[in-house]
């Protein structure tokens, strides 16, 4: 009876355990680090490095990340979840040569011809750390498990860059994935390299949920058996792609198909190709279709390879075709070789890239077109998508108005013409030993370039601008402009040096729609902005010179892609009716109050040139000016510096910074909207409810203000009223923040309250 008991009890746990366990058929290596029976599982990876030379990754969990210095959570957000671990500090303090660590997945087999696909989550954190890459490790010996095992140096093995990731995630948890195939038995690694720049900051690489799937990475392709989730058309072209593993013909077609191209020890894989041959006639359209890919107002960047080998080879497309009118097409890309300038002709794979986005879901075309019979086989290889912008790749293969690498010149961006003495506020310049290396990423060695602002330049004095200007452009929907900005400088006293803003120049007037200034985390920072539709309109990309210093604002890989974008960083947004003063009062007008005097000592007015000694900027905390004031030796002067108009139905919260000088306890400064003439009181400061001011000739400190203004249903403006009968006032930097969550009034001692 017991007995049956027991059994019955058995049949039970077991059913809902196999009710509970879904049926996947997981791969070996696959891993998500969750603790089992209190230690966190390494699964199948391999974590000792001693054959390869390199130091070695561990596992962690978040609870414990403040001690080992890794993210607080895993990937899903516990912090009791483990992940794989490396941290700047094990690198730098391990014995090995390279000081890099690496963990690598377990022996496999060949994947087959039809690949695999690894999808990751990783985060990475820290100025030290250089680089998180997948390497594709090939064993070149018989029995590498032993090898591994025995840890000797006899191991000979070759290493193939599938990915790499410079920019830190700040901490995030990201996803990839990563197509790939091995023709012999293999690991993948993932390998992280330390910054030697930044050797005293600290920094991590966490990787967690390594999965492997059979066949590559949706609509991405590596041609090595078929041509993945990509169709030849049925309708719209002339002939088909085919595949190939090496060209038969005399001077055209590749010899090899790409990754082994990149790396002889690897067993060459496939292609595609159009050939050319009997009975291709010049002309002739070749159509290679992905799968539907899904709606994403987001970036994403196809990445491929070219091969245009031959005295005769056409041109190559890349079409957009959206989902609901599916014979539409538009070209994001091209590339064609009967120009002069981009005669490729020879047996190289040229690495090219687009960025795409679309608010519906769409496909992707590939359009390869028949140059001289006989003598144009195109090759196309290696498909790869990810989630980030980038801007076209070879230099003019986009027609658009911005995509810039800057590796070969400012593709289109002016330049202000000048002498270029031993200094220049701004040039396009290469890593050395004063500037950090730039931020484009390559599959070749190269030295890359980009747009430096000299922000210690002797010539420029503060204030003063320097800008790069785009081409003139026509829009009929929102773009998004997204670049990679640096700014930084060594010396951290001095922080304030400068502002960079992005202006668009439309029939003559010049609106700042991003702003970003003083130090910010150093490293290559993600910025994009909105540029609305609009006829011959171009874009500035200008900076501010504050004190001099050393530091600089660099800019690069500027892509721009129709769809409509949140401005990054967030703090960069920019409302019209902003102003920090740097060269005049912006949109903002002067009225006199009580006499309507047109005389400008009788108002508000801009500070040049030290004018207010007493008074130094706030924005750059320079000497020369670059803020409002107005002041009064024995009149009663009232004047207003009056916003241009507020857009309706918006709350803001109306920020600035502002001061007093000489003693004038009947001074008041104070902010009123006004829609019709009738201006109601939102704010007001006096100078007997402020701080007591430092004594003659010391710096006045500046004080910031808040207040909200609710929701309008007409248009109104705002203006900051100073009344003075001997003593003064000044304001700067004044910043509106749109729907902002905290807005309550500043100082504390502003009325009302
Ligand atoms: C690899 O192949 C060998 C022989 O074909 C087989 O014994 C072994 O189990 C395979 N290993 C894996 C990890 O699949
Ligand atoms: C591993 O070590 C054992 C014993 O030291 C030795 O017999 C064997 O040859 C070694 N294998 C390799 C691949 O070095
Ligand atoms: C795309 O390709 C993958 C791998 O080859 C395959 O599993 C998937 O079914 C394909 N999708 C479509 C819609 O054909
Ligand atoms: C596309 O969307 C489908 C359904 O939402 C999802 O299953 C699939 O993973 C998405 N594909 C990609 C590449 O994100
Ligand atoms: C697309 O073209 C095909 C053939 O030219 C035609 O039959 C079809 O109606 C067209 N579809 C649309 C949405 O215009
Ligand atoms: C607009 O900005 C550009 C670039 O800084 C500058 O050259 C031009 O003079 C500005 N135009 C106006 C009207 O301010
Ligand atoms: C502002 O909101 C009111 C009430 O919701 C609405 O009637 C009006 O059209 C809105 N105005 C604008 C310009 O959005
Ligand atoms: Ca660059
Ligand atoms: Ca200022």
């Amino acid at each position: 009876m017991e007995v049956k008991a027991i059994r019955i009890l058995t049949w039970l746990v077991l059913g809902v355990l196999m009710w509970i366990s879904p049926v996947t058929s997981q791969d070996p290596n696959d891993c998500s680090f969750d603790p089992v029976g209190g230690e966190i599982s390494s699964c199948n990876l391999i974590l000792d490095m001693k054959a390869f030379a390199v130091a070695d990754w561990k596992m962690g969990v978040g609870e414990q990340a403040n001690w080992i210095g890794g993210p607080p959570t895993d990937n899903t957000g516990s912090p009791t979840g483990g992940y794989g671990l490396t941290t700047t500090t094990d690198m730098f303090n391990s014995k090995t040569y390279h000081k890099k660590s690496w963990m690598l997945t377990g022996i496999s087999n060949a994947t087959g011809a039809t690949g695999k696909c690894l999808s990751f989550a990783y985060a990475t954190h820290g100025l030290s750390l250089a680089s998180l890459e997948i390497l594709l490790i090939g064993y070149n010996v018989e029995n590498p498990e032993e090898v591994l095992e025995n840890g000797t140096d006899t191991l000979v093995f070759q290493k193939t860059t599938l990915w790499k990731k410079v920019d830190t995630t700040k901490g995030e948890w990201k996803t990839a994935k990563v197509s790939f195939s091995a023709a012999g038995s293999y690991s993948l690694a993932f390998a992280a390299e330390p910054n030697f720049r930044f050797s005293y900051s600290r920094g991590y690489a966490a990787v967690d949920d390594i999965v492997f799937a059979d066949g590559s990475c949706e609509n991405e392709c590596m041609f090595d058996s078929d041509t993945c989730n990509w169709s030849n058309d049925v309708n719209d072209d002339d002939f088909d792609w085919s595949l190939a593993r090496s060209s038969t013909k005399r001077g055209t077609g590749p010899s090899r198909d790409q990754p082994s191209s990149l790396n002889k020890q690897i067993v060459t894989g496939g292609y595609a190709y159009i050939d050319s041959g009997y009975p291709r006639q010049s002309g002739d359209k070749a159509r290679l279709v992905s799968d539907t890919l899904n709606a994403s107002t987001s970036p994403l960047c196809v990445r491929f390879w070219l091969n245009m080998h031959g005295g005769g080879v056409g041109d190559v497309r890349v079409l957009y075709s959206p989902d609901s009118n599916s014979n539409v097409t538009t070209e994001l890309w091209k590339l064609w070789t009967d120009d002069g300038t981009t005669n490729f002709g020879t047996d190289n794979w040229y690495p090219c890239q687009q960025t795409v986005s679309s608010p519906e879901p769409f496909r992707l075309i590939f359009e390869a077109t028949v140059g001289f019979p006989g003598a144009g086989d195109i090759g196309l290889d290696t498909i790869t998508l990810s989630q980030n912008s980038c801007p076209s790749l070879p230099a003019g293969s986009n027609s658009g108005w911005g995509d810039c690498t800057f590796l070969d010149d400012t593709c289109g961006w002016t330049l202000p013409t000048g002498d270029s003495g031993s200094c220049t506020m701004l040039e396009r310049i290469a890593e050395n030993s004063y500037n950090p290396p730039g931020h484009t990423e390559s599959a070749y060695q190269i030295t890359d370039m980009y747009m430096k602002f000299d922000l210690g330049c002797y010539r420029n004095q503060a204030r003063e601008r320097a800008a790069m200007v785009s081409t003139s452009f026509s829009l009929t929907t929102t773009n998004c402009l997204s670049f990679w900005v640096y700014m930084y400088t060594t010396v951290a006293t001095q922080i304030k040096f400068g502002a960079l803003s992005v202006l668009l120049i439309e029939g003559g007037r010049n609106t700042t729609i991003w702003r970003l200034q003083n130090q910010q985390q150093a490293g290559w920072t993600y910025a994009q902005v909105p540029i609305p539709p609009g006829s011959s309109q171009s874009v500035a990309i200008e900076a501010t010179k504050g004190p001099n210093v050393i530091g600089m604002i660099g800019v690069d890989d500027i892509t721009v892609f129709p769809s409509n974008c949140i401005v990054e960083p967030a703090v960069a947004g920019a409302e019209p009716a902003d102003c920090t003063f740097d060269s005049g009062p912006c949109l903002y007008t002067i009225h006199n109050a009580n006499t309507a005097s047109d005389s400008q000592s009788e108002n508000w007015r801009f500070a040049i040139d030290g004018e207010v000694v007493v008074v130094r900027d706030h924005t750059f905390e320079a000497d020369q000016g670059g803020f409002m004031f107005m002041d009064s030796f024995n009149t009663d002067l009232k004047s207003r510096l009056r916003s241009p108009q507020l857009d309706v139905n918006q709350t803001y919260c109306f920020t600035f910074f502002f001061t007093s000088f000489y003693q004038d306890n009947a001074a008041k400064l104070s902010v009123y909207r006004d829609a019709s003439g009738t201006g109601v009181l939102l704010w007001t400061a006096t100078q007997a409810t402020l701080p007591p001011r430092p004594t003659s000739n010391q710096q006045v400190k500046w004080h910031y203000a808040q207040v909200e203004l609710d929701d309008q249903s007409a248009p109104y403006e705002v203006y900051i009223e100073g009344e003075v009968r001997v003593g003064g006032w000044a304001v700067d930097d004044i910043k509106l923040i749109k729907d902002a969550a905290d807005c309550k009034t500043r100082p504390d001692s502003a009325a009302p309250n």
